[in-house]
């Protein structure tokens, strides 16, 4: 049923992120200081967006009513009757655990609108819920804004209920209407969902959409949100629905892999996933997940919640590899998040709370294969993500050693590079000092924004980071090393 299955079905075995390796020849071909100014770097709102690393994606419609997870367009809105439903609950649960925005479907492929739209019947006006006097949207955007988080908004391209659905100009004038709405009656949005999915409207065609008109309207009526589909333009489609990006995640992309959003092609997964050292546009990835097998509430899958360690492993597989994890809650039929959600959300953020509790390589002393002053090796230690450590200019790998007055314990290694300059690093690897000599202790690739890696517990009073190759002199906001209270993790964990 959904496009992005057939997406994982069908992507390619040849891995992009090998791809990027073997065109590391480049790295070495002419190091320069100017080269590295040339590269991609996020706008400060593709910075904002990243470093809030959570959002909650926040699935509601007739689908909630019907058990489906798609609907045809023809459910009456009679069945829409969310009794309780307290969008300061959801806006709430999300910030306890540590959310910074939330997204909501203000219209999915059924074409229902959970505000009251003035170009069609088919919205919660003509619905029971408070004798159609109610506006979620509303509801929604006072209450992210209540508890202090970014409100998003998705609005379905594919409509399968809207009669001019498939007729080109009348259909794209509806929804720009829609979204002008949308852009123009809730205040401040930071990000606005494009679904990829096309399917066929009511008449059984498909429809060109807009989608130069469609940015310049965001563009013109929110200049500070984040556009998000496959095909950016702010932000990518991490590839797969799995809440997985690349084990080598680059920010950037060549834009003109992706052209315009829902380009089915099988190797569009891996391309999103992985993204492209040489690619001109800054695009990092987004990981969409539900915390639920359906991305809608079903009754059935109430004991299918994900586990707080389960939504560790997302966080670990999404934001540890440079992506943000966007991780969508159903309100039930009541309107309101079930009680299992929301202690997995408590557990998720008492778990990251401990193993994150404090970095255990403060205190060391840090020497570095260069450095282009002010940017001191020991920057890596504060936690200030705008102050960091760099290698003397045209330089294209380096190494920071830090020696601490006591052995530590850890098994979860955090690395950042100051993306606010772009993404440079390509691999790097790690050891540890172990008996009087160095010792391997992990290798990949990538950066960016963050890089989680868990192993088993090291005990070690000395650890060296190399940074083998890259596009320009490396940059690191962030070492660390954490010792969590869990110890199920084997090595290699995080490559699985
Ligand atoms: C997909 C849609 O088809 C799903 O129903 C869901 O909204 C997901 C986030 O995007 O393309």
């Amino acid at each position: 049923m959904d496009r992005r299955r057939f997406l994982l079905a069908g992507s390619a075995a040849a891995s992009l992120g090998a791809l990027g390796l073997s065109r590391l020849g480049h790295a070495d071909a002419a190091p320069s200081p100017a080269a590295d100014t040339l590269r991609p770097r996020p706008t400060p709102q593709q910075l904002h967006w990243q470093r809030d690393e959570l959002a909650m994606f926040v699935h509601l419609t007739v689908n909630t009513f019907t058990g489906k997870e798609w609907g045809e367009g023809t459910e009456s809105p009679a069945i829409f009757n969310p009794r309780k439903l307290d969008a300061r609950q959801w806006a709430r649960t999300a910030r306890q655990a540590g959310f910074r925005s939330m997204i909501l479907t203000t219209k999915h492929h059924d074409g229902f609108c959970l505000w009251p739209s003035a170009v069609t019947e088919h919205s919660v006006k003509n619905s029971p819920w408070k004798n159609g006097h109610g506006d979620v949207v509303r509801e929604f955007t006072d209450a992210c804004r209540a508890e202090g988080l970014g409100a998003g908004l998705y609005l379905s391209p594919w409509d399968r209920n809207a009669k001019s659905y498939g007729s080109g100009e009348a259909y794209n004038d509806y929804y720009i209407t829609q979204l002008t709405e949308l852009l123009t009656h809730y205040g401040k949005i930071v990000e606005v969902w494009f679904d990829g999915a096309n399917g066929e409207g009511p008449n059984g065609r498909r429809q060109a959409y807009d989608w130069p008109r469609i940015h310049a309207t965001v563009r013109k009526l929110q200049p500070d949100a984040v556009m998000f589909s496959d095909a950016g333009p702010d932000v990518r489609w991490i590839g797969d629905e799995k809440g997985v990006a690349g084990e080598t995640c680059w920010s950037s992309i060549d834009p003109a892999s992706v052209p315009y959003p829902g380009y089915d092609r099988p190797w569009i997964g891996d391309l999103l996933g992985h993204g492209d050292p040489h690619g001109s546009a800054w695009r990092p990835g987004e990981s969409d997940v539900s915390i639920r097998p359906g991305w809608f509430w079903h009754p059935e899958q109430n004991d299918q919640v994900r586990t707080p360690d389960g939504l560790m492993d997302l966080y670990f597989s999404s934001v540890g590899r440079n992506s943000k994890l966007l991780l969508n809650v159903p309100p039930n039929r009541d309107g309101l998040f079930d009680p299992e959600d929301i202690a997995s959300l408590q557990g998720f953020a008492a778990k990251r709370k401990a193993l994150f509790a404090s970095n255990l390589l403060q205190g060391a002393s840090v020497r570095a294969s260069s450095s282009d002053a002010p940017h001191l090796p020991s920057k890596v230690l504060d936690a200030d993500p705008d102050s960091y450590w760099s290698a003397a200019p045209a330089t294209r790998d380096g190494w920071l050693e830090f020696e601490l007055p006591r052995e530590i314990e850890f098994d979860t290694l955090e690395l950042g590079e100051a993306i606010a300059l772009g993404q440079n690093i390509a691999n790097y690897r790690v050891e540890h000092w172990d008996s009087g000599a160095w010792r391997p202790l992990t290798w990949g690739t990538t950066i960016g924004h963050k890089k989680l890696i868990r192993m088993d517990p090291v005990r070690t009073s000395k650890l060296r980071l190399t940074l083998e190759f890259g596009y320009g002199a490396p940059k690191l906001a962030c070492v660390a090393a954490y010792r969590g209270p869990d110890r199920r993790y084997g090595p290699g964990h995080n490559e699985k």
